[in-house]
């Protein structure tokens, strides 16, 4: 596959991200050095973002491009990480093509029309089509200025992009707020399927333009959060969710950036996730990654999977489990050092830190 459709001034095309650690690791090339980056590295566990977002709420810093930018990159700076992750959230394209959605402050994505029939999925906004400038189109500029103001910000550093998974992204739009077990999605897709086929192509329209947005502005990787994924058998993934997972990504496969794709507590879906069409697996830590090597037959890159409770572990526990995630990953064809999941906002930076360099030491 060429890169001709990405643009000559993509830090990709013109040589910045091109040899970049991470870039290599998931293209499953020999990078310089092991690359580290965490999910959630930017957020309540940093003061200079505590900082920054003062006074401004979640969904109205995401569309902020000067602020998501700063915040951003403040991890980068702090840490020396090797990649950013795009400082946004799943629930944004929501709130640019105009469905009524919040983040409460302690509780997560809200969203005040819970979607229960096809007049729900009839009723929500036309997301218009690739290359149009529609009202979805034009909200997204918000996006591609952050995401330009970051790259040129970040010289060799990786951008990473990322959208929600449609299963994911379900949960919360059937349920209305974060749900323990996903019951609402899982109800609603044995239920009537029809309804959950159609809310799937909405949703994964939306997560592939939003993905496409940020790699044309400037991101050289994407993630595909497919976070609560785990609570589904494999069956039911297939059958009902993977094909969404599959189009969002598929929205990006011409543009020849490495693709992501990450589940919770989801030993059980691996080939699944992979088939969606990712050229990359995001591990948590409940799989040791050369088990997860192995059953994905080498074919993949993959990232994970320091458990985040460890993050609270005597300094010389945290170290032999940091290692022993370097051991078993180097059975990967490719590894990217993260958390098994996102970071937690009591997280203490100085021992993130410590991490970043360990990795880079040894790995
Ligand atoms: O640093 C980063 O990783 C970048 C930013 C980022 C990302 C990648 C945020 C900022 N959100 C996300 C993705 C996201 N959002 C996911 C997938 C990642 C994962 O599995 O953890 C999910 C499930 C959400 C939904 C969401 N948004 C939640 C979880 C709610 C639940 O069900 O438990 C929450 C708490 C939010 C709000 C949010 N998003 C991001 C931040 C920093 C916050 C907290 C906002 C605040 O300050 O109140």
């Amino acid at each position: 596959m060429s890169s001709a459709a990405l643009p000559a001034s993509h830090p990709l095309v013109d040589g910045r991200t091109a040899a970049a650690p991470l870039v290599a690791a998931l293209r499953r090339q020999k990078p310089s050095h092991r690359p580290v980056w965490f999910m959630r590295q930017a957020g309540r566990s940093l003061p200079e973002y505590m900082e920054a977002r003062a006074g401004t709420s979640m969904l109205e810093a995401c569309l902020t491009p000067g602020l998501a930018s700063e915040i951003t990159l403040q991890p980068v700076r702090r840490y020396g990480v090797d990649a950013a992750i795009f400082f946004s959230d799943i629930v944004v394209p929501m709130r640019i093509a105009g469905v009524p959605v919040d983040i409460q402050p302690g509780v997560g994505p809200v969203f005040a029309r819970p979607i229960r029939s096809m007049a729900d999925i009839e009723a929500l906004p036309d997301l218009g089509v690739t290359g149009d400038r529609g009202s979805f189109d034009t909200g997204l500029d918000a996006v591609r200025e952050a995401v330009k103001l970051t790259v040129e910000e970040l010289e060799t550093t990786p951008l990473i992009g990322f959208a929600g998974a449609p299963f994911t992204l379900a949960a919360y739009m059937v349920d209305g707020r974060p749900s323990r077990d996903h019951l609402g999605a899982r109800e609603l897709m044995h239920t009537a399927p029809d309804v959950w086929e159609a809310l799937v192509r909405w949703t994964s329209k939306a997560a592939g333009l939003f993905l496409r947005a940020q790699v044309l502005a400037g991101a050289s990787a994407v993630q595909l959060f497919d976070s609560w994924a785990g609570s589904l058998s494999e069956a039911d993934y297939e059958t009902h969710c993977a094909g969404g997972s599959r189009a969002a990504l598929t929205a990006v496969a011409d543009l020849d950036v490495p693709r992501i794709h990450f589940a919770a507590n989801a030993g059980h879906l691996l080939d699944a996730l992979g088939a969606a069409g990712a050229t990359a697996l995001g591990v948590d830590y409940r799989m040791p990654l050369d088990a997860a090597a192995r059953v994905t037959g080498g074919a993949f890159a993959l990232q994970g999977n320091i458990d985040p409770a460890m993050l609270s572990a005597p300094v010389a526990t945290l170290m032999r489990h940091v290692q022993d995630v370097l051991d078993r990953g180097s059975e990967a064809p490719g590894h990217v050092v993260n958390l098994g999941h996102g970071m937690p906002p009591h997280a203490d930076p100085e021992v993130v830190k410590r991490i970043v360099d360990l990795v880079h030491e040894r790995g």
